[in-house]
């Protein structure tokens, strides 16, 4: 992909087609067209003129183990008030999904590509895929990603390598929120996390540090920073909360503790009937899922360290929703947050894990959520943070690869709206490439540039019909998924065989459909084995 010099396109509106309301899918206005024709007669792909502050900055905030239901406008408990509030500005997305793990999610959403390469390291970013940084760099925007990356922490693998002009944070999958020098625990291989700042490696951090609330510092500095450009800003801001190591200052932990003595189960229902009527889900298409495997009754539990965990969790939601205050706040004082598109999602859903067994992390039960401690929710919780969905992180079921999003885009966006379109992190490739008026390249430094799999959501986003994907594709360590219209084929690695679900009746995925209709399956499963083929995974446990 080639820069183009500021030559006669300068001028062009060309985000007038945002302006439009045509109707038409692809929404291609006489000045695109045009614009498109001059590119055309220039050779050029589109990309690379000067910014007449037409085209939107553009904010991408992403949670790290989130559940579906945590945030209030998802009809959770925990108060955030700020996503609320982006939520009642903006549009919710209900069926929205990710790739049920921090790497494989993060490959997708910079690239718009599936996983390759089986779905793990930093072979995920190779010299055949570009990143949405590189490509909005090119097309003249200023770019920055804070937070984590997980994408690899070595040349060529970093942030900075890979087309963000700013970087800040970790590169490693979680750390200590307090103190990122402190190694993990040994049953979590004892390491010290990569933590770096643009081409260096971050190795002392202050006193009162904590990564929330200093990648959001970081954010709001190189906000104000940009703003001070005719160029706009591309932001990539990413949270380790509420990922584990569970950590949060004792001030948040407080406001929730005790709040949980309610159990999984009552939160579940809870949760449930306020997503019913918010008008998330309906209950004739969408029951409350039964029991998790992995679910222990709240009976037998020890109920004071059970609400400790999730009073932790909640109190790093809590956290992030106020630093999101702070930053959409500095959007408004530059006066720059009615141009400004502001997203919000999860890279995989609630987190069922134990490292190191329930047992050792009982063990520094008198400082929970401190910098000495290594706690995480749990099976129970981690299920129940999906509510309605089943299962959790690592898993192709609802409760895995759902997450909320909420797109604020003020004069565009309708506000306190939902729709239940699906899409998928593959999207924001082309929706971003559609919001910079550019396209996804061909080749790029050289290298051909796998094809896009992503569709722009813009089409969603202005209230209009976007024409479906064919099908959508999961796998992630022997679970495995295909999504085609209503029917969605599930492998899950526990019983290592197909399930077969109608969304259109059953969004929970609670009747197995396999039995009644195993042509369909026969149908999908060749389908997903296909994609398998194409992207290089490499499944185990037979077909
Ligand atoms: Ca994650």
């Amino acid at each position: 992909m080639k820069l183009l010099p500021p030559i006669a396109v300068i001028a062009l509106p060309v985000n007038d087609r945002f302006h439009q309301d045509t109707g038409d899918e692809e929404m291609r206005s006489p000045c695109v067209r045009l614009r498109v024709t001059i590119l055309a007669i220039f050779g050029i792909a589109a990309a690379g003129y000067a910014s007449d502050g037409s085209r939107p900055n553009i904010i991408l905030i992403m949670s790290d183990d989130m559940g579906w239901s945590d945030i209030g406008c998802y009809g959770g408990e925990v108060r955030t008030p700020h996503l609320d509030r982006l939520a009642a500005e903006g549009l919710r997305f209900s069926q929205f999904y990710n790739n049920a793990k921090c790497t494989t999610t993060r490959a997708s959403l910079v690239t718009g590509l599936y996983p390759r390469k089986g779905g793990r390291g930093q072979q995920l970013l190779d010299e055949h895929m570009v990143t949405f940084g590189e490509v909005l760099r090119e097309a003249g925007y200023q770019t920055a990603l804070v937070g984590k990356w997980h994408l690899g922490s070595q040349p060529p693998h970093r942030p900075y390598d890979r087309g963000f002009d700013e970087y800040y944070g970790l590169m490693d999958g979680c750390c200590n929120f307090f103190n990122p020098t402190q190694p993990d625990p040994k049953f979590k291989g004892g390491r010290v996390r990569a933590f770096g700042h643009n081409d260096q490696r971050i190795t002392e951090f202050p006193k009162d540090y904590y990564t929330t609330d200093a990648f959001t510092d970081h954010a709001i500095r190189t906000i104000k920073r940009y703003a001070g450009s005719r160029k706009p800003f591309f932001l990539h801001l990413t949270y380790t909360a509420p990922h584990y190591p569970l950590h949060a200052r004792p001030n948040d932990i407080a406001r929730y503790r005790g709040k949980y003595k309610m159990g999984w189960l009552t939160m579940r229902q809870r949760r449930y009937r306020r997503q019913i009527e918010m008008g998330l889900i309906d209950p004739k298409t969408c029951a409350l899922s039964a029991q998790d495997s992995r679910m222990y009754p709240w009976e037998e539990a020890d109920q004071d360290w059970e609400d400790m965990r999730m009073a932790v969790y909640a109190a790093m939601i809590d956290s992030m929703d106020r630093n999101i205050g702070r930053l959409m706040q500095t959007l408004a004082d530059l006066g720059i947050e009615d141009n400004t598109i502001v997203m919000f999602l999860s890279d995989n859903g609630g987190c069922a894990e134990e490292p190191g067994g329930s047992k050792l992390q009982r063990h520094p039960v008198d400082d929970p959520g401190s910098a000495s401690t290594y706690m995480t929710v749990g099976p129970s919780w981690g299920w129940a943070q999906n509510a309605p969905f089943k299962r959790y992180k690592a898993n192709t079921h609802e409760g895995g690869v759902r997450t909320p999003l909420i797109v604020r885009w003020p004069g565009k966006v309708k506000p306190n709206t939902i729709t239940h379109q699906p899409g998928h992190i593959i999207d924001f490739m082309a929706t971003f490439a559609d919001l910079a008026g550019t396209q996804y390249p061909q080749t790029y430094k050289g290298n051909d540039i796998i094809p896009l799999e992503g569709k722009s959501l813009v089409p969603v986003f202005l209230g209009r019909k976007r024409e479906p994907h064919d099908y959508l594709a999961w796998h992630w360590a022997g679970n495995r998924a295909l999504r085609a219209g209503d029917w969605k084929l599930v492998w899950d690695k526990q019983y290592k065989r197909w399930a077969l679900y109608d969304l259109s009746k059953d969004q929970s995925e609670t009747r197995d459909r396999s039995a009644a209709f195993p042509q369909r399956v026969e149908e999908l499963a060749k389908r997903w084995y296909l994609w398998a083929e194409t992207t290089d995974v490499k499944y185990s446990g037979g077909r």
